[in-house]
Protein backbone atom coordinates (compact mmCIF):
# COMPACT_ATOMS: atom_id res chain seq x y z
CA UNK A 1 0.00 0.00 0.00
CA UNK A 2 1.10 3.73 -0.92
CA UNK A 3 4.25 2.36 -2.79
CA UNK A 4 3.67 5.46 -5.27
CA UNK A 5 3.37 8.04 -2.83
CA UNK A 6 6.45 6.37 -1.14
CA UNK A 7 8.68 6.20 -4.54
CA UNK A 8 7.31 10.02 -5.34
CA UNK A 9 8.99 11.26 -1.96
CA UNK A 10 11.84 9.04 -2.74
CA UNK A 11 12.15 11.03 -6.01
CA UNK A 12 11.93 14.27 -4.69
CA UNK A 13 8.09 14.75 -7.11
CA UNK A 14 6.13 17.16 -5.33
CA UNK A 15 3.39 17.33 -7.41
CA UNK A 16 3.02 13.73 -7.79
CA UNK A 17 3.66 13.57 -3.95
CA UNK A 18 0.69 16.09 -3.26
CA UNK A 19 -1.40 14.16 -6.35
CA UNK A 20 -1.33 10.57 -4.51
CA UNK A 21 -1.91 12.37 -1.38
CA UNK A 22 -5.29 14.05 -2.42
CA UNK A 23 -6.22 10.56 -4.21
CA UNK A 24 -5.87 8.72 -1.07
CA UNK A 25 -7.69 11.48 0.99
CA UNK A 26 -10.34 10.71 -1.93
CA UNK A 27 -10.79 7.50 -1.32
CA UNK A 28 -11.05 7.81 2.29
CA UNK A 29 -8.03 7.13 3.62
CA UNK A 30 -7.19 8.52 7.12
CA UNK A 31 -4.44 11.43 6.70
CA UNK A 32 -2.47 9.28 9.54
CA UNK A 33 -2.23 6.27 7.55
CA UNK A 34 -0.95 8.27 4.14
CA UNK A 35 1.75 9.86 6.68
CA UNK A 36 3.03 6.86 8.57
CA UNK A 37 3.04 4.07 5.66
CA UNK A 38 3.77 6.47 2.93
CA UNK A 39 5.41 9.46 3.74
CA UNK A 40 7.78 8.44 6.20
CA UNK A 41 8.23 4.76 4.44
CA UNK A 42 9.53 7.48 1.58
CA UNK A 43 11.60 9.92 3.68
CA UNK A 44 13.45 6.34 5.65
CA UNK A 45 14.76 5.25 2.38
CA UNK A 46 16.18 8.61 1.67
CA UNK A 47 18.03 8.58 5.01
CA UNK A 48 19.31 5.24 4.81
CA UNK A 49 20.93 6.07 0.99
CA UNK A 50 21.60 9.08 2.05
CA UNK A 51 23.75 7.86 4.76
CA UNK A 52 24.98 4.92 2.59
CA UNK A 53 26.30 8.28 -0.25
CA UNK A 54 23.58 6.28 -2.64
CA UNK A 55 21.80 10.15 -2.55
CA UNK A 56 23.23 13.44 -2.16
CA UNK A 57 22.00 16.74 -0.26
CA UNK A 58 19.97 18.42 -3.52
CA UNK A 59 18.03 15.24 -3.41
CA UNK A 60 17.26 14.90 -0.08
CA UNK A 61 16.03 18.66 -0.25
CA UNK A 62 13.98 17.76 -2.85
CA UNK A 63 12.17 14.33 -1.10
CA UNK A 64 11.79 16.69 2.12
CA UNK A 65 10.21 19.05 0.23
CA UNK A 66 7.76 16.50 -1.47
CA UNK A 67 7.11 15.27 1.70
CA UNK A 68 6.18 18.90 3.17
CA UNK A 69 4.10 19.73 0.58
CA UNK A 70 1.48 16.60 1.76
CA UNK A 71 2.22 17.40 5.04
CA UNK A 72 0.64 21.32 4.16
CA UNK A 73 -2.02 19.31 2.97
CA UNK A 74 -2.60 16.89 5.54
CA UNK A 75 -1.65 18.23 8.69
CA UNK A 76 -4.77 20.32 9.03
CA UNK A 77 -6.63 17.41 8.29
CA UNK A 78 -5.40 16.27 11.65
CA UNK A 79 -5.39 18.71 13.55
CA UNK A 80 -9.49 18.96 12.48
CA UNK A 81 -10.07 15.31 13.22
CA UNK A 82 -8.65 16.10 16.66
CA UNK A 83 -6.15 13.10 16.45
CA UNK A 84 -4.40 12.82 19.74
CA UNK A 85 -1.03 13.86 20.02
CA UNK A 86 1.49 11.53 21.20
CA UNK A 87 3.25 14.58 23.15
CA UNK A 88 4.82 18.30 22.57
CA UNK A 89 8.00 18.54 20.90
CA UNK A 90 9.74 21.81 20.58
CA UNK A 91 12.71 21.76 18.50
CA UNK A 92 15.68 24.18 17.52
CA UNK A 93 18.82 24.77 16.25
CA UNK A 94 21.25 26.16 18.39
CA UNK A 95 22.26 29.86 18.89
CA UNK A 96 24.76 30.82 16.22
CA UNK A 97 24.24 27.58 13.94
CA UNK A 98 21.96 28.94 10.66
CA UNK A 99 22.01 24.83 9.56
CA UNK A 100 18.24 23.47 9.39
CA UNK A 101 18.10 21.11 6.83
CA UNK A 102 18.89 18.00 9.16
CA UNK A 103 16.70 19.80 11.79
CA UNK A 104 13.46 20.41 9.70
CA UNK A 105 13.68 16.47 8.55
CA UNK A 106 13.33 15.13 12.16
CA UNK A 107 10.21 17.77 12.25
CA UNK A 108 8.94 16.38 10.03
CA UNK A 109 8.87 12.82 10.42
CA UNK A 110 8.04 13.60 14.41
CA UNK A 111 5.14 15.58 12.64
CA UNK A 112 3.98 12.61 10.96
CA UNK A 113 4.81 9.86 13.78
CA UNK A 114 1.87 11.70 15.79
CA UNK A 115 3.49 14.31 17.91
CA UNK A 116 2.85 18.05 18.06
CA UNK A 117 5.76 19.83 17.01
CA UNK A 118 6.95 23.79 17.99
CA UNK A 119 9.29 24.84 15.76
CA UNK A 120 11.68 27.74 16.92
CA UNK A 121 13.96 27.83 13.80
CA UNK A 122 17.97 28.45 13.40
CA UNK A 123 20.00 30.17 15.45
CA UNK A 124 17.94 29.99 18.76
CA UNK A 125 19.31 31.96 22.38
CA UNK A 126 19.74 29.39 24.65
CA UNK A 127 17.16 31.44 27.36
CA UNK A 128 14.75 31.46 24.61
CA UNK A 129 14.70 27.58 24.25
CA UNK A 130 14.64 27.12 27.82
CA UNK A 131 11.55 30.12 27.97
CA UNK A 132 9.54 28.48 25.20
CA UNK A 133 9.96 25.15 26.61
CA UNK A 134 8.42 25.60 29.96
CA UNK A 135 5.72 28.44 28.62
CA UNK A 136 4.40 25.89 25.76
CA UNK A 137 4.47 22.67 28.51
CA UNK A 138 6.37 20.33 25.90
CA UNK A 139 7.35 16.86 27.42
CA UNK A 140 10.60 16.92 25.28
CA UNK A 141 13.12 19.63 23.58
CA UNK A 142 15.27 18.66 20.71
CA UNK A 143 18.06 20.25 19.82
CA UNK A 144 19.83 20.82 16.47
CA UNK A 145 23.63 21.40 15.94
CA UNK A 146 25.83 21.18 12.72
CA UNK A 147 29.15 23.11 13.82
CA UNK A 148 31.74 21.94 16.42
CA UNK A 149 31.64 25.41 17.89
CA UNK A 150 27.90 26.00 18.17
CA UNK A 151 27.57 22.36 19.91
CA UNK A 152 29.38 23.42 22.50
CA UNK A 153 26.31 25.65 23.76
CA UNK A 154 24.12 23.05 24.14
CA UNK A 155 25.16 21.82 27.38
CA UNK A 156 24.06 25.07 29.22
CA UNK A 157 20.84 24.94 27.49
CA UNK A 158 20.12 21.76 28.93
CA UNK A 159 21.31 23.18 31.96
CA UNK A 160 18.91 26.04 31.72
CA UNK A 161 15.44 23.65 30.47
CA UNK A 162 16.08 21.26 33.34
CA UNK A 163 16.17 24.52 35.52
CA UNK A 164 13.05 25.71 34.47
CA UNK A 165 11.01 22.25 34.72
CA UNK A 166 13.35 18.90 35.68
CA UNK A 167 10.66 17.22 34.27
CA UNK A 168 11.33 18.19 30.51
CA UNK A 169 13.45 15.86 28.34
CA UNK A 170 15.72 16.97 26.05
CA UNK A 171 17.32 14.89 22.84
CA UNK A 172 20.00 16.04 20.88
CA UNK A 173 21.08 14.98 17.66
CA UNK A 174 23.57 16.71 14.53
CA UNK A 175 26.21 15.40 12.35
CA UNK A 176 29.54 16.30 14.89
CA UNK A 177 27.56 14.90 17.90
CA UNK A 178 28.50 11.24 19.45
CA UNK A 179 26.50 9.40 22.10
CA UNK A 180 29.33 10.32 23.69
CA UNK A 181 29.04 13.86 23.74
CA UNK A 182 25.47 13.42 24.60
CA UNK A 183 26.21 11.81 27.93
CA UNK A 184 28.61 14.23 29.25
CA UNK A 185 26.56 17.28 28.24
CA UNK A 186 23.44 15.47 30.33
CA UNK A 187 21.56 15.01 27.44
CA UNK A 188 18.30 12.24 28.24
CA UNK A 189 19.01 11.42 24.67
CA UNK A 190 21.28 11.18 20.91
CA UNK A 191 19.69 10.13 18.02
CA UNK A 192 22.50 10.11 14.96
CA UNK A 193 19.11 10.37 12.32
CA UNK A 194 15.91 11.77 11.76
CA UNK A 195 14.25 7.40 11.82
CA UNK A 196 16.29 7.12 15.44
CA UNK A 197 15.03 9.99 16.09
CA UNK A 198 11.02 9.31 16.50
CA UNK A 199 12.35 5.99 18.28
CA UNK A 200 14.20 7.84 20.68
CA UNK A 201 11.60 10.48 21.53
CA UNK A 202 8.86 7.29 22.06
CA UNK A 203 11.80 6.05 24.30
CA UNK A 204 11.92 9.21 26.08
CA UNK A 205 8.14 9.84 26.50
CA UNK A 206 7.81 6.21 27.13
CA UNK A 207 4.94 5.69 23.91
CA UNK A 208 4.68 1.96 23.22
CA UNK A 209 4.49 0.71 19.83
CO1 LIG B 1 27.69 24.33 6.67
N1 LIG B 1 29.09 23.31 7.57
N2 LIG B 1 28.53 26.01 7.25
N3 LIG B 1 26.34 25.18 5.61
N4 LIG B 1 27.29 22.62 5.98
C1 LIG B 1 28.96 21.85 7.58
C2 LIG B 1 28.20 21.38 8.81
C3 LIG B 1 30.48 21.40 7.56
C4 LIG B 1 30.72 20.01 8.18
C5 LIG B 1 31.03 21.50 6.13
C6 LIG B 1 32.50 21.17 6.04
O1 LIG B 1 33.33 21.98 6.33
N5 LIG B 1 32.83 19.97 5.63
C7 LIG B 1 31.16 22.56 8.39
C8 LIG B 1 31.24 22.37 9.90
C9 LIG B 1 32.64 22.04 10.37
C10 LIG B 1 32.72 21.89 11.83
O2 LIG B 1 32.04 22.47 12.60
N6 LIG B 1 33.62 21.03 12.21
C11 LIG B 1 30.28 23.74 8.00
C12 LIG B 1 30.66 25.10 8.10
C13 LIG B 1 32.10 25.37 8.54
C14 LIG B 1 29.80 26.17 7.77
C15 LIG B 1 30.11 27.68 7.83
C16 LIG B 1 30.91 28.15 9.05
C17 LIG B 1 30.79 28.01 6.51
C18 LIG B 1 31.27 29.45 6.40
O3 LIG B 1 30.47 30.35 6.34
N7 LIG B 1 32.57 29.59 6.43
C19 LIG B 1 28.70 28.28 7.81
C20 LIG B 1 28.14 28.45 9.24
C21 LIG B 1 26.88 29.24 9.27
C22 LIG B 1 26.26 29.15 10.64
O4 LIG B 1 25.58 28.19 10.92
N8 LIG B 1 26.52 30.13 11.48
C23 LIG B 1 27.94 27.23 7.07
C24 LIG B 1 26.84 27.50 6.28
C25 LIG B 1 26.13 26.54 5.55
C26 LIG B 1 25.02 26.88 4.57
C27 LIG B 1 24.13 28.05 5.00
C28 LIG B 1 25.66 27.18 3.23
C29 LIG B 1 24.28 25.49 4.46
C30 LIG B 1 23.11 25.34 5.47
C31 LIG B 1 21.75 25.51 4.83
C32 LIG B 1 20.66 25.15 5.79
O5 LIG B 1 20.79 24.30 6.66
N9 LIG B 1 19.53 25.80 5.59
C33 LIG B 1 25.37 24.53 4.88
C34 LIG B 1 25.36 23.14 4.59
C35 LIG B 1 24.25 22.65 3.70
C36 LIG B 1 26.32 22.24 5.12
C37 LIG B 1 26.53 20.75 4.80
C38 LIG B 1 27.13 20.68 3.39
C39 LIG B 1 25.32 19.86 4.85
C40 LIG B 1 24.52 19.87 6.16
C41 LIG B 1 23.21 19.16 5.93
O6 LIG B 1 22.19 19.79 5.72
N10 LIG B 1 23.23 17.82 5.88
C42 LIG B 1 27.56 20.31 5.93
C43 LIG B 1 28.53 19.24 5.46
C44 LIG B 1 27.95 17.86 5.64
O7 LIG B 1 27.29 17.56 6.62
N11 LIG B 1 28.24 17.02 4.71
C45 LIG B 1 28.06 21.60 6.43
C46 LIG B 1 22.06 16.99 5.51
C47 LIG B 1 21.18 16.74 6.74
C48 LIG B 1 20.00 15.85 6.34
O8 LIG B 1 21.98 16.04 7.66
O9 LIG B 1 22.09 18.03 9.20
O10 LIG B 1 23.43 15.92 9.67
P1 LIG B 1 22.22 16.57 9.15
O11 LIG B 1 20.97 16.01 9.94
C49 LIG B 1 20.75 14.62 10.15
C50 LIG B 1 21.38 14.09 11.44
O12 LIG B 1 22.54 14.81 11.86
C51 LIG B 1 20.27 14.12 12.43
O13 LIG B 1 19.13 13.82 11.63
C52 LIG B 1 19.25 14.48 10.38
C53 LIG B 1 18.50 13.70 9.34
O14 LIG B 1 18.85 12.35 9.32
N12 LIG B 1 19.94 15.31 13.19
C54 LIG B 1 19.25 15.20 14.34
C55 LIG B 1 20.16 16.62 12.94
N13 LIG B 1 19.63 17.37 13.89
C56 LIG B 1 19.05 16.52 14.78
C57 LIG B 1 18.33 16.76 15.96
C58 LIG B 1 17.86 15.66 16.67
C59 LIG B 1 18.09 14.36 16.22
C60 LIG B 1 18.77 14.12 15.06
O15 LIG B 1 17.18 15.78 17.80
C61 LIG B 1 16.82 17.04 18.22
Amino acid sequence: MFEDLQKAVLEGNEEESLNLTTKYLKEGKKPEEIIKEGLVVGMNVVGVRFKAYEMYLPEVIMSANAMKKSMELLKPLIAEANVASMGKILIATIQGDMHDIGKNLVLMMLEGAGFEMVDLGVDVPIAKIADEAAKNGVQLVGISALLTTTMLAMEHAIKEIKKRDPKIKVMVGGAPLTIEFAEKIGADGFAPDALRAIDLAKNLLNIKG
